[in-house]
């Protein structure tokens, strides 16, 4: 989208936003990528009106598949704004059937990757978008309109790039490794294709250096946030901001996904620290959750201050209020102790 489309979007919101909002934090950033991230951002989303929040999303997932553009972490957080994701996976659409993945199947195809009948009609459109020249940011725009998402869901680039997994067997495409091995293959680093080309866009730079709040959603710090940073200038705008990060980890595991695997296979700490120290020249502020409350000494002693408290968001409800308690002692101003 372009930026002034993007000012547009707030335009026309900045009047409810003044009225609906507890909080004084005028532009809120949120980072994320898989379904702990989405579920934030919808938390998020329910605590900020659509001209105080930017949702950015890891691309890095994205592949082609079937002729289709699959975008799983922007797809998962425009469903769950949307409230039409499936409530147990997190990912997919909710009400879902799987006959053209059948009839692939019975023609011969391997459907490894399993998407759904409603998921595809989305994945259709987007393919028409993206063919008629559309950017990925203007499709995705289009998209959210159409699910009746208000929020301003960015991809972090308009360029390919692709997560790539180096294990044992050699390198694996993200997807290759995530869903069709299972993430069986040890990790032994990765990489991200294109990359040298890539650059974040206008909106994202735009609303980076609007942010005076910056939040890492609980995602996976390796896939799913990391490619955002990896993009030129990211790093630099995050260092320039106020951040608070969510811990993916709790007591040594994560809810969701490989975060605490590939924290053991690259030799990091698999705890809420092992994470807060990944992040930790980027960091004000870190969240972990109760169960972990004894590692906040160590949290302390890299100079970044800490917030207990229930982090795993079963419902709806679980989600405002961990966005809500985010967004408060994001502002507190409570020291390091
Ligand atoms: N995850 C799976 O474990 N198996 C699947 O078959 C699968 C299909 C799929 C289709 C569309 C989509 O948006 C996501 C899908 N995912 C699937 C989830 C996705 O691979 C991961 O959630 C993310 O890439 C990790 O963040």
């Amino acid at each position: 989208m372009a930026v002034d489309q993007k000012s547009e979007v707030r335009g026309q919101r900045s009047a409810q936003a003044i009225s609906n909002t507890q909080y004084p934090i005028s532009q809120v950033v949120a980072l994320a990528g898989g379904v702990g991230g989405a579920k934030l951002a919808h938390g998020l989303a329910q605590q900020l009106a659509p001209d105080q929040l930017t949702i950015i999303v890891n691309t890095g997932d994205d592949f082609e598949h079937l002729g289709l553009l699959i975008c799983p972490d922007i797809d998962t957080v425009l469903y769950n704004l949307a409230e039409v994701q499936h409530p147990q996976q997190g990912w997919g659409r909710a009400d879902e059937s799987f006959q053209v993945l059948e009839e692939t199947k019975r023609l011969g195809h391997d459907a490894w990757f399993r998407l759904g009948d409603r998921d595809i009609a989305l994945h259709l459109l987007r393919r028409q978008m993206l063919d008629a020249g559309m950017s990925l940011t203007e499709v995705i725009a289009a998209l959210a309109r159409r699910l009746g998402v208000t929020h301003l869901v960015l991809p972090m680039s308009d360029q390919s790039v692709r997560t790539i997994i180096h294990t044992p067997e050699g390198e694996l495409p993200f997807q290759e490794y995530f869903v069709h091995r299972r993430t069986e293959p040890t990790m032994l680093g990765m990489h991200m294709a294109g990359l040298e080309q890539a650059r974040p866009t206008a909106a994202v730079s735009t609303a980076l250096a609007e942010a005076d709040l910056i939040i890492f959603c609980p995602s996976n710090p390796y896939v799913s946030i990391d490619p955002i940073l990896a993009l030129p200038s990211v790093r630099e705008a995050v260092a320039r901001t106020p951040t608070i990060a969510v811990s993916p980890i709790i007591g040594g595991r994560a809810l969701k996904g490989p975060a605490a695997k590939m924290m053991a296979e690259v030799g990091a700490d698999v705890s809420a620290v092992g994470v807060a120290r990944h992040y930790a020249d980027l960091l004000d502020a870190f969240v972990l959750d109760q169960a972990d409350r004894r590692l906040v000494d160590a949290i302390s002693a890299l100079g970044i201050r800490s917030f207990v408290t229930d982090t795993i968001m079963r419902d709806k409800t679980d989600r405002a209020r961990l966005a809500a308690e985010v967004l408060s002692f994001a502002q507190s101003r409570k020291p390091v102790p």
